[in-house]
């Protein structure tokens, strides 16, 4: 792999970039693996990865049905925050975000992580109350929260009108650590490093079934013939449940939309979470604004969306919106992941990820690959198994997911 140097840099700029080697490698499969990772998206490129640097293994592959970081990675809308109501779930989040702005050092590419703070605003008695829950509840978790007055929350975020639209801003809470990435960086930078540790990452591979003999996995079955495996592990999001259908996953698929504007000069220097009117807004690094729906589909949701978006930041009612997209998201019935092994042996699992695993991708590369290469689950994954449904341990964030909408 070429490392990324300041005289790399400089070379590749007077030469017109021209001279940019790949940056991984493209592979045949083989016949067998040590371990298989189904899904190309950035926690499947993330465990690879992890599983070659911290657990040694040196025989493994990524199966990706299209191109690489194409699903929901290339959807998403980046915000990246820890602040979730549960202990177990605030543990896994900000483990993550720990990990995040040593990232671009780690991977040697740049990931644009901006820890530019989120503020979660609430807009009506009740949704103070949920608020500030959570504020209390990551505070006692030992994480940065403030609560902030509705004058603070605007001087935070100059846009933001906090009286006269229908939703007066009530007060937010604030993370200052929180803030966004850029997502195919985010895929490419994981994609890059574990193909240098020797990682196979076969885009257009879909994965048709696994092959099972005795309560044990043994490989699967691809659109490129059989590849054998001694472990096997679904990080294929709303693709999971299809594949692993012995395991009867509580997993609903729906989709989540978004849009951008045309590019303007920097305006928005905060991330800008708003519950009931069902809009996220943040803004790029190339100036556009970025908006995240609620779960749903169609022009409806987008015109709610806009209406929200018009009410806080009513300055942006002459920007033009440049394109709209959705993912297909897959949601469990806690809003929480389910990670972890499975009761078939050497089958792992990473999914239920629903609205918001983008912000979790380094810890669940981390602990997904724990529980590939021990075949047990790792302590911040351990609350997340498939049994929490079978014992009713679940881990409610359907408010802290942000974008329940009509599922919440
Ligand atoms: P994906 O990136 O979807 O990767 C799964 C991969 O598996 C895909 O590439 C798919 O092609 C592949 N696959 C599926 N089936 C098969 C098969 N049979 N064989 C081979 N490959 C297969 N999260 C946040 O934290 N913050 C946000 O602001 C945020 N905003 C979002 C906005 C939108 C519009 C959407 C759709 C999602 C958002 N999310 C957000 C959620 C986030 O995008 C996902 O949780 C995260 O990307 C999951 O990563 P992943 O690698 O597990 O999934
Ligand atoms: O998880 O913070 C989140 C999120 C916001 C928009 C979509 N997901």
């Amino acid at each position: 792999m070429v490392r990324f140097s300041l005289v790399s840099l400089a070379r590749e700029a007077l030469r017109g970039h021209t001279g940019w080697p790949r940056q991984w490698r493209r592979a045949e499969p083989k016949r067998r693996y040590q371990a298989i990772i189904v899904g190309g998206g950035a926690h499947g490129l993330a465990a690879a990865w992890h599983l070659v640097r911290d657990h040694g293994l040196r025989d493994v592959a990524v199966l990706e049905k299209g191109w690489l970081g194409g699903g929901n990675t290339a959807r998403n809308t980046t915000i990246i925050r820890s602040n979730y109501l549960a202990a177990e779930s605030v543990a896994l989040y900000d483990r993550a975000l720990t990990l995040w702005p040593g990232l671009t050092q780690a991977l040697d590419y740049n990931v644009m992580f901006s820890p530019r703070g989120v503020l979660t605003v609430a807009t009506s008695p009740d949704e103070v109350r949920e608020v500030q829950r959570r504020v209390y509840a990551n505070r006692l978790a030992g994480i940065d929260a403030e609560w902030l007055s509705p004058a603070e929350a605007q001087a935070f975020c100059p846009l933001l009108r906090i009286e006269g639209g229908r939703w007066p801003v009530l007060g937010a809470a604030l993370q200052r650590r929180g803030g966004i990435a850029r997502h195919d960086a985010v895929a490419w930078a994981y994609a890059r490093a574990a193909s240098a540790l020797g990682v196979d990452i076969i885009e257009q591979c879909p994965v048709n079934a696994l092959r099972l003999d005795g309560g044990r996995v043994t490989g699967v079955d691809t659109a490129r013939g059989v590849i054998e495996a001694d472990a096997v592990a679904l990080s294929a999001a709303a693709g999971t449940a299809g594949l692993a259908a012995e395991l009867d996953l509580p997993l609903e698929s729906h989709v989540l939309q978004a849009f951008v504007s045309e590019p303007v000069k920097p305006a928005l220097d905060c991330v800008l979470m708003a519950g009931n009117l069902d809009v996220h807004v943040s803004q790029s690094a190339k100036g556009e604004f970025v908006f995240g729906l609620p779960i749903g589909a169609g022009f409806g949701v987008i015109e709610t969306a806009a209406a929200g978006i018009l009410d806080l930041l009513p300055t942006l009612s002459r920007l033009r919106l440049l394109r709209q997209w959705y993912g297909t998201v897959d949601v469990t019935p806690d809003r929480s992941p389910i990670l972890g092994p499975t009761p078939v042996d050497g089958l792992s699992l990473n999914c239920g990820w629903g609205t918001g695993g983008f912000k979790a991708t380094p810890a669940a590369g981390e602990i997904l690959a724990h529980a590939v290469a021990t075949g047990r689950s790792h302590p911040l994954g351990a609350p997340f198994g498939l049994d929490r449904f079978a014992v009713g341990a679940l881990i409610d964030e359907r408010a802290a997911s942000a974008v329940a909408g009509g599922v919440r």
